[in-house]
């Protein structure tokens, strides 16, 4: 869809973990920028989906949704020429919502024919009183200063809630998993669906490096296998990769080690989630 991407690119920085595969982002997280004008505050969710029952799917459910009475603005993102049954569930949580919701149709680099734009927007702005309807490129940035314009004229006179040079509200620690699960998802493509999660046993700042443990948990042996790969080649793989990454984040060179370990029933268990870190309340 483009969300996570969308924030990365507001914010100019590789934040929040992308993929092709839906469900990708798990975790609420928050980007932080800061312009002479004024400070936005973005929550990037987990999309809301419906089907899958286990507690993953649920935390996942209940991330997207609080936050839609917790803010200011709600951009409320679709593909460009499709409106799926999913985008009508979002939209029928915005009933009674009183807060303003900007409609991004994204991708519009993708569209062939331009002249199909058109009619797609004049159709979906009927659906809602949405306060503006704007054709994005999360990618290429199309329309993301426009929407950067507005967003400042709808946001409350505050005092900024943080410093000048925060970015997020998440540790180092935390956005090195999410590194790493990005990797996992992107290198296994369809051959492992949602059962990996990253734990970091040992995050430490030493002297010319750091030094980061992580452990990649899986449900089953057979994925096990999968993920380490032919003679451990994909595991190296991921793992350079991962580290290629946190080095640029951090500016740092980074030392990393990565294990893979079964643990069944993890995705279905909100104890394990929680110890997980998966803020299940
Ligand atoms: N062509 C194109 N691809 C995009 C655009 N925005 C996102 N994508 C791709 O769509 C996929 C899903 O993006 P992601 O940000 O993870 O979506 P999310 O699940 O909504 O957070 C990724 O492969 C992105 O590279 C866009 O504007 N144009
Ligand atoms: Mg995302």
């Amino acid at each position: 869809m483009g969300k996570s991407t969308l924030l990365n690119n507001m914010l100019g920085l590789k934040l929040s973990i992308t993929s092709r595969k839906p469900q990708t982002t798990r975790h609420q997280i928050l980007g932080i920028k800061t312009v002479e004008e004024g400070q936005f505050v973005f929550v990037d969710t987990p999309g809301i989906h419906s089907g899958g029952n286990r507690a993953i799917n649920r935390y996942m459910n209940r991330a997207a949704s609080s936050v839609i009475h917790d803010v200011d603005v709600i951009l409320f993102m679709v593909q460009s020429l499709k409106w799926t049954d999913e985008d009508q569930l979002v939209l029928n949580k915005l009933e009674n919502v009183e807060t303003p919701v900007i409609l991004l149709v994204n991708k519009v680099d993708q569209i062939a024919d331009k002249n199909q734009l058109l009619p797609y927007l004049d159709e979906v702005s009927k659906k809602y009183q949405f306060e503006n309807v704007i054709p994005v490129s999360a990618k290429r940035g199309d329309n993301l200063q426009q929407l950067e314009q507005h967003l400042l004229t709808l946001l409350p006179e505050n005092p900024p809630f943080f410093q000048d040079n925060e970015f997020t509200d998440r540790s180092l620690r935390f956005l090195s998993a999410e590194i790493i699960r990005e990797k996992l998802i992107r290198e296994l493509g369809n051959e492992l669906p949602y059962q990996t999660t990253v734990e970091i046993e040992q995050y430490k700042d030493e002297e010319k490096l750091t030094r980061i443990h992580a452990l990649i948990l899986v449900e089953t042996k057979g994925q096990k296998m999968i993920v380490i790969g032919d003679k451990g080649a994909r595991l190296k793989s991921i793992g350079t990769k991962a580290r290629k990454d946190i080095e640029k984040l951090i500016d740092r060179q980074v030392f990393l080690k990565l294990w893979v370990k079964v643990k069944s029933g993890w995705s279905d268990s909100e104890a394990s989630l929680r110890s997980l870190g998966y803020d299940t309340e």
